[in-house]
């Protein structure tokens, strides 16, 4: 099963890499990224620092994607990637482009990293007001793609809600779950 989809709480799975969605920043914020860093303890901070100053004095550009240890967390790493703004990209398409970006990204790390499982979280689709079955629909097929290339990755969506999780469902119909 190369994806599956649940509901929880993305902080308490046990698989090679959790995703955060960050801010360019990356050095904590609300929603996912608060409840990571909490989680996580202050490793993940101190790495987040170091990675800004040794490699991101300008921050994370929207659609990258760094790795961090998960500090207290029961998985490996934690990749921090940042998504699009939901109507500050310059066109609907280009914050499209920037989402499914962050969700290649991310597993290209992944990979890098030598991991064979991620769990995402919807990334922008809080704070960042991403609209959530238009962000289904793009990240579905995303991974789909990726994991054609690379069927040995097993990828996780999960969702803190049912709500959530339904919108998710409902958009990608049997492609996604
Ligand atoms: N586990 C799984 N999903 C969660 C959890 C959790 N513990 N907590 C929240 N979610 P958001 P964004 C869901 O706002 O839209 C931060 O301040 C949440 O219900 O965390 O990409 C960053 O620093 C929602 O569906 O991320 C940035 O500034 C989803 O995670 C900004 O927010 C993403 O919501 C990023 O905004």
């Amino acid at each position: 099963m190369p994806i599956q989809v649940k509901t929880g709480d993305i902080t308490k799975e046990t698989v090679c890499a959790i995703v955060n969605a960050a801010n360019s920043s990356c050095i904590g914020g609300g929603g996912v990224d608060g409840a990571i860093h909490r989680a996580g303890g202050p490793e993940i901070l101190e790495e987040c620092k170091r990675i800004r100053r040794e490699q991101l004095p300008d921050g994370l550009p929207t659609g990258q994607a760094v790795a961090t240890t998960a500090g207290r967390m029961p998985s490996r790493y934690v990749i921090h990637t940042v998504g699009p703004i939901w109507g500050r990209c310059g066109s609907e398409e280009a914050c499209d482009r920037l989402l499914a970006d962050s969700y290649r990204n991310s597993l290209e790390l992944a990979l890098q990293l030598g991991c064979r499982s991620v769990t995402f979280p919807a990334i922008s689709t809080g704070i960042y007001g991403f609209p959530a079955g238009r962000a289904a629909r793009i990240v579905c097929r995303a991974v789909r793609e990726f994991l054609q290339e690379h069927p040995e990755m097993e990828v996780t969506f999960i969702f803190h809600s049912e709500k959530s999780r339904r919108i998710f469902e409902e958009a990608t119909g049997e492609e996604c779950s």
